[in-house]
């Protein structure tokens, strides 16, 4: 299997196991993970944590041997697949955390970018190195990138390909902690500060924040008055606000 789900407490875990190939995503790859998001989802996990094998790297991007020689509609095809995998995560029921824990490059960063939240390795290093194969990014790169450090910043690194640091990467905005030592160590803290919300709620906040880039800001905030009305029929609302009127813990339930 180049693609272990695992159970890490109330965690999921996905590990890209392809060392050999630096966890390159080959279209097997791509389709084992497809199924392991669907497994991911249909479990009671509280978070996603994705990773990669080895200390070496999260993912070194697509595998680059199998984009040789394709078709234009073979490539078109594979991108359109590689894409719709990685938008998968927007739509679990959990949130979903990279633990980024060596190289994430090209398809790899692309991966981390699909997550909801990045935590890095010290010694991580992370990069769009597409263009020195005279390539671009063709699993969501260039639009999710500049969602999330801007669009000056993802020029730069698009343009260039050049690979940032942690530090570098923590300081404009691309993760969101850097790891003291293991990268899916400091993710599972980093879970921790929202884990014990209901999910209803932590799902409805990521849908409106996730759409606030794609549409005019009139039309965001209609969205977001309709998924807070969403948030107020659950019943985790209904315990949420209880549980501060009763001076105590709330104990969420997912409804
Ligand atoms: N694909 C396939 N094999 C890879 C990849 C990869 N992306 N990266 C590394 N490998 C393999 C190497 O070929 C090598 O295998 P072998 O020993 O059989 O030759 C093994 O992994 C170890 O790699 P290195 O010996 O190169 O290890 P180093 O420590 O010297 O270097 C690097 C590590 C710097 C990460 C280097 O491997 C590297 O530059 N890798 C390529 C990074 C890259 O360019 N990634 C972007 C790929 S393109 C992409 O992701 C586009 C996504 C969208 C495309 C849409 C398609 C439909």
């Amino acid at each position: 299997m180049s693609v272990v789900v695992s159970r890490l407490e109330e965690f999921a875990v996905i590990t890209l196991n392809r060392q050999e190939a630096l966890n390159a995503l080959s279209a097997a790859v791509l389709r084992e993970l497809a199924l392991a998001f669907d497994e991911v989802a249909a479990g009671d996990a509280r978070t996603l944590i994705v990773t990669g094998a080895g200390a070496k790297a999260f993912c070194a991007g697509a595998d680059i041997k199998e984009l040789v020689g394709r078709s234009l509609s073979a490539q078109r095809r594979d991108a359109a697949f590689g894409q719709a995998v990685l938008a998968r995560l927007d739509t679990l029921p959990m949130p979903s955390v990279a633990a980024i824990n060596g190289y994430a490059f090209g398809g790899g960063l692309e991966l981390a970018l699909a997550c909801t939240f990045r935590v890095a390795a010290p010694g991580a290093k992370m990069g769009l190195p597409e263009i020195k194969l005279g390539l671009i990014p063709g699993y969501g790169g260039t639009q999710r990138l500049p969602r999330a450090v801007g669009e000056a910043r993802a020029l730069e690194m698009i343009m260039t390909g050049r690979a940032i640091d942690a530090e570098e990467a923590l300081r404009i905005g691309l993760v969101h902690r850097v790891a003291d030592g293991d990268a899916v160590a400091a993710a599972v803290a980093f879970a921790r500060g929202f884990s014990g919300f209901g999910l209803p709620a932590l799902r409805l906040a990521r849908d409106a924040v996730k759409r606030a880039l794609a549409v005019p800001l009139q039309e965001g905030l209609s969205i977001e008055a309709d998924l807070n009305t969403l948030a107020f029929q659950t019943r985790d609302a209904v315990e949420g606000m209880s549980a501060f009127m009763e001076k105590r813990k709330p104990k969420f339930q997912d409804r």
